[in-house]
């Protein structure tokens, strides 16, 4: 394996495009998803590769409506499982109503099984979806595979990395979907009602905090938080962050 030096200065890039791309060979992540990670990692540098005050808020209004939420469901694919099941453990931890379900674009038995695998070994008691026996209705991939334990019957669903078609079927059959994603442009961020732009591990670290700060509030506190936040708001304050930041980058001298 290439050595890596501390000292190059996108290092922690680099650890985690390697990490990927082991977890390609292994079978966890799918050649396509090496894609969809260069996507995100474009859009990070554009929003500064930092929490944006608005995704901030969004994510404390995310952990309000998970909070609220009676069956709230985190959708993991192989992408979410290799770049952050311990981030995934950690917010099913603060959120112990939360069920946690494999949910693959890509489907086989054995991608399901290495994707629970992963995240049983960072803490995740229960894993859902690995042999899903219902479907979401209007749509034709794999993705309609679903527990009927947990995303059938979920209210709330936080998506990451979603494609923009289940989304928009998981809106259809009635549910609140809260997708992260890095593109403000997808149309995954379009559809889903509360949009998070930011990186995931960032932004499942924010939710978790959030969580554990908002646990003891009463309900209406939290319905308040989390309708404080708009999703074509947040999708415009996200292009507002990278226009502005491009701006500035364009006066700059150096
Ligand atoms: O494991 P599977 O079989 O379910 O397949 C998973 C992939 C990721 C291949 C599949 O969901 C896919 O093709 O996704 P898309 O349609 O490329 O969408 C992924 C979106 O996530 C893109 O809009 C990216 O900008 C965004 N994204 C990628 N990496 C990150 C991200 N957003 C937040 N954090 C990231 N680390």
């Amino acid at each position: 394996m290439t050595v890596i030096p501390r000292s190059h200065p996108r290092y922690r890039s680099l650890v985690v495009r390697a990490g990927l791309a082991e977890q390609m060979q292994r079978g966890l992540v799918v050649p396509e998803g090496l894609m969809a990670h260069g996507r995100g990692e474009a859009f990070d540098y554009l929003l500064g590769e930092r929490t944006s005050p608005s995704a901030a808020r969004a994510e404390r209004a995310a952990a309000a409506k998970l909070l609220l939420a009676k069956h709230p469901v985190l959708s993991v694919n192989g992408n979410v499982a290799a770049l952050a099941s311990r981030e995934v453990a950690s917010v099913a931890r603060a959120i112990p109503h939360l069920q946690v379900e494999v949910n693959l674009f890509h489907r086989t038995p054995r991608r399901a099984e290495l994707v629970a695998g992963e995240l049983r070994a960072a803490g995740v008691k229960t894993v859902l979806g690995v042999r899903p026996t219902a479907r979401l209705r209007g749509l034709a991939s794999d993705r309609s595979w679903v527990d009927p334990r947990g995303i059938l019957r979920a209210d709330v669903v936080l998506v990451p990395l979603e494609d923009g078609d289940r989304a928009g079927a998981l809106v259809q059959a009635g549910k609140f979907v809260i997708a992260v994603d890095l593109n403000p442009l997808s149309r995954t961020a379009k559809v889903a009602q509360l949009p998070l732009v930011d990186e995931l591990t960032r932004a499942l670290t924010r939710v978790r905090r959030e969580a554990l700060r908002l646990r003891k509030e009463e309900r209406r506190t939290l319905e308040k938080v989390a309708d404080a936040v708009s999703g074509p708001e947040l999708r415009r304050e996200a292009l507002r962050t990278i226009q502005e930041r491009l701006l500035r980058l364009s006066k700059a001298r150096a």
